[in-house]
């Protein structure tokens, strides 16, 4: 007992000093639909809580249970003999050709992420529920439903504990024996329900060997169960035990049944038959029902106390780590849904934006943890059997984008589940370029699942034959290690990996005319041109987007072997290579191009901005070093227009704010968390968040929350020009604040205040004691350090060596 008092007194402190125990969602109605559902989870178990007051349902995930098998890598062997006929097409621009061709090098659709189970919770209880209340307090990471009915209170506190592996829900009553209900379970997959015990329900279930996308229609049955070879299709099992300190638990044909309680609590352990990406998941499965077991055992032993405080002191661990406040964090007492109403009318409401920023990080913490899945489409939160898009893996944009908080918003190592799926990529990626273009190295198309996909899928051009997957995510691995200045990683991990998926660029080049090197075939995902004939394309030579990660992946690389003083030779192949890119142009109407070519745009408000990736995520624009291509991005972007998906706005905000633009980018954040309908998958341009606070693209994707989570901390801090620049894109909105917290490249943990949109004071504790550059936008000291400030570029600049572990106090001058 003394040592949980101790723990809740830590707890209490650690509260006090980030003020954060007011960020919570709440509402006074139950969810009417999955749009208004509460999401909770642990990495691995996630659910959506509805919060009715008689009918709860509680519908849940696990991240592994997934769709299929492993992956033929060479679904399409004829693929490579196309490879040189597209190239002369595209030298003779023969742009119809080359699309046709390109649709002869293509495989097979990526499979679905599945849900595991509905819960249902029916209280029998007569009368009118009133006083109620239920809400996700995300700075605890528990949700908690409460209302009363003829004079009794009812309360239910459920979190997913990753400590203990299992969701776990606490129902209380304030009078004796008036907590009675029923508890039943099923799936919408292949299922089964059983008792173990009187107090015991067990589900067995069985995920389909095939489920076919959504948006494709091309099956008669497109969600497919039978599986002869016993490779296709894996178990599940989920069980729920009932722990009661009063009244009875029995089993019945429905469930189980409680009656005459006043405190009773839930284990849920679940867990499926997965066993790595290149096993069968049914006969070389793991065994499910053991591992539900373990899980179940385990945490059996503690009590709902200790259950909630070791999920507490988890989770804390990581939220904690960042406080943000704005302008006094004001106070307001209305339920979410009506304050993003208002807020939506143009109401101000920063502390809705502190929530959105910290509701981000929540969902982070809790849909991706060392050892399991990355964050896939929508997190680990999905109700359909064929969820949009597949709820997968896409890596033309909306894989990266959940990462992009993840080390400035100090959860690096919440960054392993993604970098360890590359490593996975990696693996069947070079099977993929060698079966489908005769290439070295590796690399993947435009999305991925469970399996680690990597083969072009098989549509439109615009978005199945896009081949820097592997490029792109390379960049993961290069920015985990900026930030952690970790070189071991960097040595034995990163660097190898960035290697081979510089091999595959290497051999994907090709030279045109004047002798760069180009892409050829090349997307811009997933835009199309019009040619001067007049002809819509997709696939043509050398789109900005392709050089640009190309280029980046070299310059990465580049520097990684300076640091870690190896592979001279290949060092100097890269920069050759690198100097014959074929580099970026201003077009006519003084944008930055898209296109090989100074070619107009089909859909010239298209919601992907590829051709922007050296602005952000990249390093290569920027309005301090290459001011032409800085103002180029800027009209591309006036071009473009702020509308967009829930990810695309989200994308726009990052870039506005690199263009140091903060206006511009709180306009979009504005935009992004303007509340929208809550029904339906209308798949508009429109963006928006839901009454829960998820990201509509529409329909829900997570990429928009975690897109607007990095563009708020672009707006505070950015690190990408090797030095640490102190509030670049502050909105006039924002005018006083305090940020804790965010790192920086170089290995920098960054504290920051300021007021009058003015910096006030800044501390920087270096990691590895490596060299720092501060960049401000007012002349500043920095106490112990005798150098001045100099004048540079706009604003404030000063360079100095750091000690690890130690921290510098900067003032403004
Ligand atoms: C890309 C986008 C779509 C959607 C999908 C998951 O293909 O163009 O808008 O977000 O990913």
């Amino acid at each position: 007992m003394k040592k949980f008092s101790y723990c809740i007194l830590v707890l209490l402190c650690a509260r006090s000093v980030f003020g954060q125990e007011d960020l919570k969602l709440w509402y006074d109605q139950p969810a009417k639909n999955w749009n208004e559902a509460l999401p909770i989870g642990n990495g691995r178990l996630g659910a959506m809580i509805y919060g009715s007051a008689q009918d709860e349902l509680i519908q849940l995930n696990e991240s592994s249970l997934w769709s299929g098998g492993p992956v033929n890598t060479n679904p399409n062997p004829q693929a490579p003999q196309y490879l040189d006929a597209i190239r002369k097409a595209l030298t003779e621009e023969n742009y119809q050709l080359a699309d046709d061709l390109a649709k002869k090098i293509q495989g097979l659709f990526t499979e679905s992420y599945e849900p595991l189970g509905d819960v249902k919770l029916k209280y029998n209880i007569d009368g009118i529920p009133t006083a109620y209340y239920r809400d996700l307090n995300i700075s605890t990471a528990i949700s908690t439903t409460r209302f009363t009915v003829n004079g009794v209170s009812y309360t239910r506190e459920m979190f997913a504990s990753a400590p203990d592996d299992v969701i776990v829900i606490h129902l209380k009553a304030s009078q004796p024996k008036a907590l009675n209900f029923t508890v039943e379970a099923s799936s919408p997959l292949l299922y089964k329900t059983d008792a173990i015990s009187d107090h015991e329900l067990t589900v067995y279930g069985k995920a389909p060997a095939h489920t076919d996308p959504s948006y494709m229609q091309t099956m008669e049955q497109p969600v497919i169960y039978n599986d002869p070879t016993g490779c296709r299709g894996m178990r599940f099992n989920l069980r729920i035990r009932i722990k009661n300190t009063d009244g009875t638990v029995s089993i019945t044909a429905e469930g189980l049944e409680v009656k005459e309680a006043s405190d009773v609590t839930l284990y849920l352990a679940a867990a499926t038959s997965f066993n790595g990406f290149d096993k069968c998941p049914d006969k070389d499965g793991k065994n499910e029902k053991e591992s539900v077991e373990q899980h179940m055992n385990k945490a059996w032993g503690k009590t709902f106390d200790e259950l909630r405080i070791n999920h507490i002191e988890d989770y804390k661990k990581y939220f904690d780590r960042v406080s943000l406040s704005i302008n006094g964090n004001p106070k307001d007492e209305t339920p979410t849904n009506r304050r993003l109403a208002e807020y939506s009318k143009g109401h101000a409401d920063v502390s809705l934006e502190i929530l959105y920023f910290q509701f981000g990080r929540y969902l982070l913490i809790s849909s991706s943890r060392p050892g399991g899945m990355p964050a896939n489409l929508q997190g680990i939160w999905n109700h359909h059997v064929r969820p949009p898009w597949s709820s997968n893996y896409t890596t033309n944009i909306n894989t990266e984008m959940n990462y992009w908080m993840v080390e400035s918003c100090n959860l690096s190592e919440l960054h392993l589940p993604l970098l360890d799926l590359i490593k996975k990529l990696s693996i069947t990626g070079r099977e993929t370029t060698r079966n489908f273009y005769g290439a070295n190295g590796w690399t993947i198309h435009h999305n991925t699942d469970i399996w680690a996909t990597t083969n072009p899928v098989s549509g439109s051009p615009s978005w199945a034959n896009w081949p820097l997957g592997g490029a792109w995510l390379s960049q993961h691995l290069w920015e985990h290690y900026t930030f952690s200045g970790d070189a071991d990683y960097l040595k034995n991990t990163a660097y190898p990996l960035m290697k081979d998926a510089a091999a595959f660029c290497l051999d994907w080049l090709v030279e045109d005319k004047n002798g760069q090197l180009v892409t050829a075939p090349s997307t811009s995902p997933e835009n199309i041109f019009i040619t001067d004939k007049g002809y819509k394309g997709t696939v043509s030579v050398a789109t900005t987007m392709d050089m640009s990660i190309i280029r980046d992946l070299f310059s990465n690389l580049i520097e990684a072997s300076e640091i870690l003083g190896i592979d001279e030779p290949f060092r100097k192949l890269l920069t050759e290579k690198r100097s014959k890119l074929f580099p970026l142009q201003v077009g006519k109407k003084g944008n930055l191009q898209e296109w090989y070519k100074d070619w107009e745009d089909a859909e010239p408000q298209h919601r992907h901005i590829s051709h922007l990736f050296g602005l952000f995520p990249g390093r290569e624009i920027s309005p301090l070093k290459t001011p032409v291509f800085a103002n180029a991005a800027r009209k591309t972007l006036e071009l473009r227009g702020d509308g967009g998906t829930g990810w695309s706005k989200g994308w726009k905000i990052n870039v506005w704010a690199r263009l140091l633009d903060g206006n511009h980018a709180y306009k979009l954040i504005r935009e992004q968390l303007t509340l929208t309908g809550t029904e339906g998958t209308n798949y508009s341009n429109a963006g928006g968040t839901y009454p829960n606070m998820l990201d509509a693209h529409p329909p829900f994707q997570i990429d928009g929350n975690f897109g607007g989570v990095s563009g708020i901390t672009e707006m505070l801090l950015q690190s990408h020009l090797a030095e640490v620049h102190l509030l670049p894109a502050l909105p006039d909105a924002w005018s006083n604040g305090e940020v804790k917290g965010l790192r920086a490249r170089g290995a920098f943990e960054v504290n920051l205040s300021w007021s009058k949109s003015q910096l006030k004071q800044a501390t920087i504790k270096s990691l590895t004691g490596s060299i720092c550059s501060i960049r401000a936008n007012q002349p500043f000291t920095v106490k112990g350090i005798a150098i001045k400030c100099k004048e540079d570029n706009g604003g404030y600049t000063m360079t100095f060596p750091t000690k690890k572990g130690s921290a510098y106090i900067i003032l403004k001058k």
